[in-house]
Formats: C-alpha cells, sequence, structure tokens
C-alpha cells in the first residue's frame, strides 16, 4: 500500500496550534511531523504532538459507551447509553426543571464543532452552566477593560524589537514555536528580560532575570510606572490623546512610595531603574504568560502592565505590545443563525468556585451533570472537595477517550473520537491567528463517536425537533458564513487546510480606536490598585508558597496516564537552609505537604531554580500519581473574570514519621 499525505493541525489546549504532516496507509495514520510550509510552527512538533498516535491507538482508549453498576464500568450500545441518558434527562427536567441539568467542560480540544455541545444545552432550556476560567480570565477582562479586547502582534513583529520582556510566561515549556522568534530576534540584537519567581527553562533565552517575589508584580510595574513618570520618560501623545483616567493614576503614582513597592516585589531600585530604561527605549514588546494572573489580584496585575505598556508608549507600534493572547476569529463565528428563538437565563456557578457551590446549590439542585473536554477531578482547585460535589450529584455523563479519574466517577461515559478521526475547524491558539481545516483522516476508533452526531442523536432521543440536524460541513458553512468580513475564504481554506484571515492584524491599535466604551486606552483605577496593595498585608498563613507550572511533556494531566512516578515532586530553593536543616530534610525524601484545603505526600528535591520561601511543583497529576496538586489549591477567585487563584497557595512541610 503506498502512503497518502494529509494535512491536520493539533487541537490540544496550548499556545502554538502546530500544522501537522499526517502519513497515511491503509486507513491508518502511520506517522506525524510538523508541516514544514506553515509560516509559524515551521515544521516541528512536540513530544506530545507525536504521541498523538500513540494515545489514538492506544488500548486502554474507550471503545464503547459504558455504564456503572455496582461499582463496575459494563460496555453497551449507543442505544441504551442514549434512551437511558434520554429518559434520565426527561424525568429530572419533569421534576426538577431544566436547572437541575448541568453542563461543564474546559478547552480539552480546541475544535469549533465541538462547542455545538453547548447549543444542545441551549435548546434544552435553561441548565446550569459554569462561567469564568481555570486558565486565563482575569488577564482577558483585564485587557477588555484597558483596550476594548484582546489582540497580540503577530509572531513575526518580534523582530522589530529591541527589548523582549517575558512576563511570567515560560514558552521553553509552553509555547515552543516562540523560542525561535526569540532566538532570532536575539541573533538580530534584541535583549530578553524575564519575569518569574523561578528561574525557569526559559531563562537560558534571557540576558536579565528578573527573580521576583509572587505576586509582586503589580508592585514592580506601579515602581517602573512612577519612575518614568517622574523621569519625564513617558508618551505624552499616547496618554493625552489616546487614554483616559491618566491624571487619577498620575497622582497616585506621584503619593507611593518606593519603598512599599520594593517590600511587597523584592526587587531593588537599580532594577527599576534598569527596567524604566530598556522599557522607554523603543520599541519594547512584553509577552505576558498565565501564571501571574492566578492570584486574587491576577487582573489587576494584567492591567498595571498594560498601563506600563501605555506609559512607555509602545501600544500600537511596530515592535510593541503587551501581547497577553490573540482573539482572533471568535467574534466571526455565527452562532445567531443556529440559536434558539427564545432568550436564555442559565444559572452560572463560578468554575473555580464548583468545590464549594456544586453541593450547596439549590432551587433546584444540580441532578445531572455532563462532564466534557475536561479533567476537573484532577484540574479544579480545591480537588478532594470538588471529587465530593462531583459525585454527589445523581447522574454524570462524561465524554472522554479515557478513563481518566473524572470518567472513573461517571455513571455513564461516552467514548469520542480523536481529532484525526472527525471533521473540524481549528482556530484555538491563544497566540497566533492561524485557522485550520481538519478533515476526517480515519475511521473512529470502536464505536466512539464526535459529539456532534452524540448530540444530534439525543437531541432526537429527546424530541428537540427545533435542534439544527447538520452534517459536519454544514455546521462548518453555517457558522463560518461570515468569516468573508474578516478576509477569511473559505474555499482557500479547505483546500491549503490552514489559512490566516485577512483582517489580522500585525500591529493591534495601530490606528488607536480602542473597543472600550470611551474609545481609549483605559488606566487601571486607583482603587484597584489600593485594594491589591492593602492585600500584600495580608498574613502568610504557613511557611511556604506553592506555585504549580505547567509541563513540558504533558497538557495538564494528558500524556499522564501511563507515567509510573508515584509521587509529585516539589522543589525548594537551596537557600532555605534554615528549614532544609531544621527539619534534617534530604534531596529526594518523601514528605507531606499541608494547608487548610488538604494534604499531599510528595518528593522533595533541592532546587537553585526557586528562591526562598517558594516551593513549585508542575501541574496534572492524576491520582494514582499519588494526586493532584489541587488538593492544596484554594476555590478562591479572582478580582476579575472568575479566575481560579491557583498560585495564591501557602503550604507547610511536614516531615514523615515524626
Ligand atoms: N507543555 C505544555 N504546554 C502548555 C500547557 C501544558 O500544560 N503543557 N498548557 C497550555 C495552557 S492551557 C496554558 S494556560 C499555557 C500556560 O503557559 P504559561 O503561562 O507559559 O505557563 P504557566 O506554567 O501557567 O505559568 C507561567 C509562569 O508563571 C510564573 N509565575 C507564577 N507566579 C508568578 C508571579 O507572581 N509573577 C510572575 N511574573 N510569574 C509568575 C510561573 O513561575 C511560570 O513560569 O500553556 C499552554 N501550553
Ligand atoms: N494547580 C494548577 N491547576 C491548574 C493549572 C495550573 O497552572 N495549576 N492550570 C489550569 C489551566 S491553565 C487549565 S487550561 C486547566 C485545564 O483543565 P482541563 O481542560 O480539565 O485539563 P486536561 O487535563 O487537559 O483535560 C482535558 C480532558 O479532555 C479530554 N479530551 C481531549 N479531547 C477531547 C475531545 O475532543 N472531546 C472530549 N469530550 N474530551 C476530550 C482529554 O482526554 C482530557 O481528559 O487546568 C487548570 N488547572
Ligand atoms: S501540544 Fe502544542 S506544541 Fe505540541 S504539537 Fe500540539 S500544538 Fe504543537
Ligand atoms: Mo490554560
Amino acid at each position: 500500500m503506498s502512503s497518502e499525505y494529509k494535512l491536520c493541525a493539533c487541537p490540544l489546549d496550548c499556545f502554538d496550534v502546530c500544522s501537522i504532516r499526517a502519513e497515511i496507509i491503509d486507513g491508518k495514520v502511520i506517522k506525524l511531523e510538523g508541516n514544514k510550509d506553515h509560516p509559524i510552527t515551521q515544521g516541528f512538533i512536540c513530544e506530545k504532538g507525536r504521541r498523538h498516535l500513540e494515545r489514538m491507538y492506544s488500548p486502554q482508549r474507550l471503545k464503547r459507551p459504558m455504564k456503572k453498576v455496582n461499582g463496575e464500568f459494563l460496555e453497551i450500545s449507543w442505544e441504551e447509553a442514549l434512551d437511558t441518558i434520554a429518559k434520565k434527562l426527561k424525568n429530572y427536567i419533569n421534576d426538577y426543571g431544566t436547572l437541575s441539568i448541568a453542563q461543564y467542560n474546559d478547552g480539552g480540544a480546541g475544535g469549533l464543532l465541538k462547542n455545538v455541545e453547548n447549543l444542545f444545552f441551549d435548546y434544552l432550556g435553561n441548565v446550569t452552566l459554569f462561567k469564568g476560567s481555570l486558565c486565563w480570565g482575569a488577564g482577558i477582562a483585564a485587557q477588555k477593560s484597558d483596550f476594548g479586547d484582546v489582540k497580540g502582534h503577530s509572531p513575526e513583529d518580534i523582530y522589530n524589537t529591541k527589548t523582549i520582556v517575558i512576563w511570567g510566561r515560560n514558552p521553553v515549556e509552553t509555547n515552543i514555536h516562540l523560542v525561535p522568534f526569540i532566538k532570532k530576534a536575539r541573533e538580530n540584537g534584541a535583549k530578553v528580560i524575564l519575569i518569574d519567581p523561578i528561574k525557569t527553562a526559559t531563562f537560558v533565552y534571557s540576558d536579565w532575570h528578573i527573580q521576583l517575589k509572587p505576586g509582586g508584580d503589580t508592585a514592580f510595574a506601579l515602581a517602573v510606572s512612577k519612575y518614568i513618570l517622574e523621569n519625564k520618560q513617558y508618551d505624552t501623545d499616547f496618554v493625552e490623546n489616546h487614554s483616559k483616567g491618566f491624571d487619577e493614576i498620575k497622582g497616585y503614582l506621584e503619593r507611593l512610595s518606593y519603598e512599599e513597592l520594593m517590600k511587597v516585589c523584592g526587587i531593588d531600585m537599580n532594577a527599576v531603574k534598569s527596567f524604566a530604561e530598556l522599557l522607554t527605549d523603543k520599541p519594547t514588546t512584553i509577552y505576558i504568560g498565565y501564571g501571574l494572573q492566578r492570584y486574587h489580584s491576577g487582573g489587576v496585575t494584567v492591567r498595571a502592565i498594560d498601563m506600563l505598556g501605555a506609559l512607555a508608549g509602545i501600544i500600537g507600534i511596530a515592535g510593541g505590545g503587551v501581547n497577553y493572547a490573540n482573539r482572533v476569529y471568535g467574534d466571526f463565528i455565527n452562532w445567531d443563525a443556529v440559536a434558539p428563538s427564545r432568550e436564555l437565563q442559565h444559572r452560572y456557578i463560578a468554575k473555580p468556585k464548583l468545590a464549594v457551590e456544586l453541593t450547596e446549590i439549590d432551587n433546584p439542585k444540580v441532578k445531572a451533570i455532563f462532564i466534557s473536554r475536561s479533567n476537573p477531578a484532577v484540574q479544579l482547585p480545591n480537588t478532594m472537595k470538588a471529587v465530593e460535589a462531583l459525585d454527589k450529584i445523581e447522574f454524570k455523563v462524561v465524554l472522554d477517550y479515557f478513563m481518566t479519574d473524572t470518567a472513573s466517577l461517571a455513571d455513564m461515559i461516552l467514548p469520542v473520537t480523536y481529532f484525526m478521526e472527525e471533521t473540524d475547524i481549528v482556530y484555538s491558539s491563544m497566540w497566533n491567528g492561524s485557522i485550520f481545516y481538519n478533515e476526517k483522516l480515519v475511521n473512529g476508533y470502536f464505536e466512539a463517536k464526535p459529539e456532534i452526531e452524540i448530540y444530534s442523536l439525543l437531541a432526537r432521543k429527546m424530541g428537540m425537533t427545533d435542534f439544527p440536524q447538520m452534517t459536519s460541513e454544514q455546521w462548518i458553512s453555517t457558522l463560518l458564513s461570515n468569516t468573508t468580513e474578516i478576509g477569511l475564504d473559505m474555499d482557500v481554506l479547505k483546500e491549503n487546510k490552514f489559512s490566516f484571515a485577512k483582517s489580522v492584524q500585525s500591529i493591534p491599535w495601530e490606528d488607536y480606536k480602542f473597543k472600550t466604551s470611551s474609545g481609549r486606552f483605559e488606566f487601571v483605577s486607583p482603587d484597584a490598585l489600593m485594594q491589591y496593595l492593602k492585600n500584600q498585608n495580608d498574613p502568610q498563613m504557613y511557611d511556604f508558597k506553592l506555585l504549580t507550572v505547567h509541563m513540558r511533556e504533558a497538557l495538564h494531566s494528558q500524556f499522564l496516564m501511563d507515567s509510573e512516578q508515584e509521587h509529585p515532586e516539589v522543589f525548594i530553593s537551596k537557600e532555605d537552609i534554615d528549614m532544609i536543616e531544621s527539619m534534617k530534610l534530604m534531596d529526594g525524601e518523601l514528605i507531606k505537604l499541608e494547608n487548610q484545603y488538604g494534604s499531599l505526600f510528595a518528593v522533595i528535591r533541592f532546587s537553585d531554580k526557586c528562591q526562598k520561601g517558594v516551593l513549585y511543583m508542575k501541574q496534572g497529576w492524576w491520582f494514582k500519581n499519588g494526586g493532584s496538586v489541587n488538593y492544596l489549591s484554594s476555590p478562591e477567585i479572582s478580582d476579575m473574570g472568575n479566575q481560579a487563584t491557583y498560585n495564591e497557595c501557602c503550604v507547610k512541610i511536614v516531615k514523615l514519621g515524626e
């Protein structure tokens, strides 16, 4: 049999969204490699991308629907699964109303048609949904407040810059295709500044590491802003003609004391001055990551960095920008064409608060929950309580490929197809404006089905005659019927398998037409900043701050299924020598981490990457790997965007056997 080569894109919840070349022989994908013709992902993929085949053809994949009987899962037919679900839903709706049905999902797969599942629930009635974010919500809300939208410079624009600030982002592990851009910019003479409490893998590409205290970014941004103002280095044209709230912020900055700010961020005045000099020697670009907004003041932090960008005059210029994410297509999806005609009034729980609110919510209580594209039993904060809360729900349906920790809680599991087994559109990059047409390359694994088919069948069983019944192609052409407005030619997309909207601006806000209500860039309010500084005086409950970061080899809990690691590792700074000596800790020893939310056994490692008083761990571990780092994280939300506050976490180390 001869090989056939087809293009597709990796839909994982990743900055990059790689263009992939698949080799297919006899109806089976036998090799995946980077597509050399894609201008951004440039012909290479990560280890996870290469492992897609192992996952797609894994013997552990779920073959058929399964129901739990006396604690054991039994394979059943689709007919039985969908009949049971339809019957249960009808009964709950009849007895308690549609609000007793909940739907939880996340970014596990970035396909457009994956969202048809949301539409199913819109047609079902007003249900219970989850708002906010485990990921990037505070920063998104922050940039919407400042600019009116969240836009990033095109990756190549980095070549126009003199200084690249990588602020709380770790591209060497989480955004690997940004790295060649950084490397080339450096070869051309650009300097790279890394701002992170941890000396991450990205350190090797940086010229200067500002190792501030966790949560200290706002204070640092305030100190630099104050210095820029005092030294009249700010962009007067921008603040006078294109911004709102400058006078208030100027007055506030003048009143602040450097001393207080230095104490909060742990950075000295020389560093503030040097950073201010580099930032205002334009063009300078800032790339913000998501770790720094997983705090109570996460929104204010991103707004303070935006403020700094605005004062330094790097907004709307080539080689500039405060890059957080890049929303290009979301607003152009024609959901109106398929939406139910009645007005929706769903009930919402903030996602990070599921652990506390799912059981408390009443009138009606949640009786059934659908969970897909996510593994909340591992990824949600306050995991033990979240698992308890989920467990109490009478009827739980999970859609996944594998028996994840969440799936093991379910009453019914529905196996879904892998991206190469279905047709979809992928545009989920948080960084670049690529859009991909993923056509079905091979048949589905055993009886796995795509979500659109599952929900179309369920709608029929439920007698939802108004629910649109369409093929994948019909869904795509309906949902993308408006994209000519942004210069996206569907024929070109289908032919080439990837494209870019013509309207994607390489330099966002170049015309200074901000999408805020004032039409100007809006400065963060002094009140919000004051609240941030006040919060920094709150006493710390335990000795150590614990940061949880993303790991190179996994995508959250995905790709860890076969890991034989028995306990997660926790890294402690070698500078914490007092603690190490007084507790007689040994490198590699099993210890327990404990706080008000729970405890977790972990292997302690001495590290020169973190700072005194700060521990860090990689997130995503399953129950069988010793448990989720989220046993320890708080269900509180940030100041904006209902964002989880994973990094606002304090723990103590407990020595075992004492
Ligand atoms: N390999 C891999 N790639 C991924 C993912 C993955 O799991 N694995 N996940 C994807 C997803 S969904 C996301 S959201 C992104 C996340 O991508 P990133 O934002 O790059 O990664 P994070 O690990 O979330 O956090 C980034 C950094 O924030 C730092 N940080 C923590 N607290 C602070 C602080 O107070 N100030 C500052 N300045 N920095 C702080 C951490 O030390 C960490 O180095 O990555 C995506 N890419
Ligand atoms: N402590 C701590 N916790 C964190 C973070 C942190 O930094 N620290 N990061 C947070 C972040 S940034 C994020 S984005 C969340 C991620 O949280 P989740 O999205 O819940 O995490 P994943 O482990 O990626 O789970 C995705 C699941 O979807 C399944 N899946 C993949 N494709 C499909 C599909 O096409 N259909 C269906 N139905 N299922 C599919 C996968 O098999 C997997 O089980 O975690 C958050 N949790
Ligand atoms: S996980 Fe990210 S870097 Fe790896 S192949 Fe997928 S999109 Fe590319
Ligand atoms: Mo995320």
